[in-house]
């Protein structure tokens, strides 16, 4: 691991590398209230965002900060992971190659190191001394159903016969000074756990970190194995144990590190309404949110002076954390892929544009007849992709997976439509989906779009009119301040 990343331990010493490599902008004067969600929106549009700090907010004490963007772009995203701050897409997806069964399995190397106490307990309040309204939590999208403390954030539950701990990032909405409903779906592991807590002892413990190292949120947000702690999953990446503190009430584990966390109980009758969210998918969650989303009763905060909540809004792509599930996405996919023995595959790139599941490009080299088909319905199926998946489009090798239009160059080119198109019906989908149509078992159909030459015709397919590599390079070198890109 490169050294200056080895120094990232928390939220302000990613901050202090990520300023150096001038990838951060600070923001100040704007209002929780639509103008930090409307500016972050509008910097996840611009190509290479940075990450923004905003301070100075409308209403609040200078200090009081929201971060977003932080992994939105390569190289923030190649630092939170340790793996380099040089990578592009692909060399990011390459790089992580193999890495996330790797840490699974070294994950229980890490166990965590307990400390009596660390930055974010400098200040500890309780009771009628908790009030979320202290905190600037950003009204992200225009039809939201109200403030969100928690979108980039960790929540924290046990099993409690083995007392494993999972963090997942479950958002949470603000309900009242010392209430929070916890969005978790159902089948996640958080949502296991506090079932399991409901029958053992009528209540669940809660810790959820509100803002800290993006790494944690990146381990909390991507499905680690069930039974493996998002923790130590973190001790594996940064090669280092996570420090804890044990929670006051609850007794569960906090990251020592972090911006500021809050602790409490879930009972089976505290729920409240949740949402409207402006979600992942593009819109905003179905029917005007949720009943009966279960509400977290906050027994303390516990926070630096001056904390950064961490945000990371979805909302139509590109959003706050598109580039992050795409990338991991990417890799997983081509891990799980290269392992069922399919032989030559070159890339894949799960695009943002379908949240890094229903939109997926797989190249290969085609080595016999059939291969395309096969790659494209083994993608359109493995685990790694199954859920939600709407297209799958299978590419020459010669076709960069990344870029949307050399795939539906592609696309116009190489496929027949009447024959390279693939649909599979009663496939695995989500009531997430904007067409799912709010009854009945969630299902989806997919295409998978055979956008190969056709293996016949490998011999006699017209040749790409471009400029070979050689000649492009020496026109670049022959000009470089006109051709050379920035
Ligand atoms: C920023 C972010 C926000 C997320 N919000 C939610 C959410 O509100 N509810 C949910 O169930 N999953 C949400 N997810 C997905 C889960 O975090 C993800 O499925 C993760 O694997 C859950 O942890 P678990 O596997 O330990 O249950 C979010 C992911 C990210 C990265
Ligand atoms: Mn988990």
């Amino acid at each position: 691991m490169p050294r200056r990343l080895d120094q990232i331990h928390d939220l302000r010493s990613w901050l202090d590398v990520v300023r150096e490599l001038g990838e951060l902008r600070d923001v100040t004067g704007a209002h929780w209230n639509l103008e930090i969600g409307a500016a972050s929106e509008v910097n996840y549009r611009l190509s290479n965002p940075a990450a923004l700090l905003f301070d100075d907010i409308e209403g609040y004490p200078t200090g009081m900060r929201v971060l977003t963007g932080s992994m939105s772009n390569a190289r923030r995203l190649g630092l939170t992971l340790r793996l380099g701050t040089d990578l592009d897409d692909h060399a990011l997806v390459q790089a992580l190659r193999g890495k996330p069964s790797e840490w699974v399995a070294q994950a229980p190397k890490y166990a965590v190191n307990e400390v009596s106490s660390g930055p974010v307990t400098q200040i500890v309040e309780s009771g009628d001394d908790i009030d979320l309204g202290a905190f600037p939590a950003p009204f992200w999208h225009e039809e939201d159903g109200g403030r969100y403390i928690g979108t980039g954030c960790a929540v924290f539950t046990t099993d409690p016969h083995t007392g494993t701990v999972n963090a997942g990032a479950y958002r949470m909405q603000i309900q009242g000074p010392r209430a929070a409903t916890i969005n978790i779906e159902a089948g996640k592991h958080g949502a296991l756990h506090v079932r399991e807590w409901f029958e053992k002892a009528g209540r669940a413990p809660i810790t959820a970190a509100l803002g800290g190292d993006p790494l944690l949120v990146i381990a909390a947000g991507t499905e680690v194995p069930a039974g493996v702690s998002e923790l130590e999953y973190v001790g594996a990446i940064q090669g280092r144990p996570v420090e804890v503190v044990r929670g006051e009430v609850t007794g569960l584990p906090m990251p020592a590190r972090a911006e500021i966390v809050v602790e409490g109980w879930l009972y089976p009758d505290r729920t409240s309404h949740e949402g409207p969210f402006g979600e992942w998918t593009g819109y905003y969650s179905g029917g005007g949110g949720r009943d009966q989303v279960l509400e977290l009763q906050i027994e303390r905060v516990y926070r630096r002076p001056d904390p950064i909540l961490l945000g990371t809004p979805p909302g139509k792509p590109p959003h706050d954390y598109s580039y992050m599930r795409s990338v991991m996405k990417s890799s997983m996919i081509l891990d799980a892929l290269l392992a069922t023995g399919l032989p030559q595959v070159r890339s894949v790139w799960a695009h943002e544009e379908g949240g890094g599941r229903q939109l997926l490009a797989v190249a290969i080299d085609q080595k016999y007849a059939g291969h395309a088909r096969q790659a494209g319905l083994l993608a359109a199926q493995i685990p790694a992709a199954a859920y939600m998946n709407k297209f799958v489009i299978v590419v020459d090798g010669d076709v960069d997976t990344r870029s949307l239009s050399e795939v539906m160059w592609a696309v116009c080119t190489r496929t027949e439509p009447s024959k390279d198109i693939e649909v599979l019906q009663q496939t695995w989908g989500s009531r997430v989906d904007p067409l799912y149509p709010g009854t009945g078992p969630a299902y989806n159909t997919r295409a998978v779009i055979d956008a190969c030459r056709p293996y016949e015709l490998l011999g006699t397919f017209p040749r790409v009119a471009e400029a070979t590599q050689d000649l492009r390079a020496k026109v670049v070198a022959k000009w470089p301040e006109i051709l050379g890109g920035r």
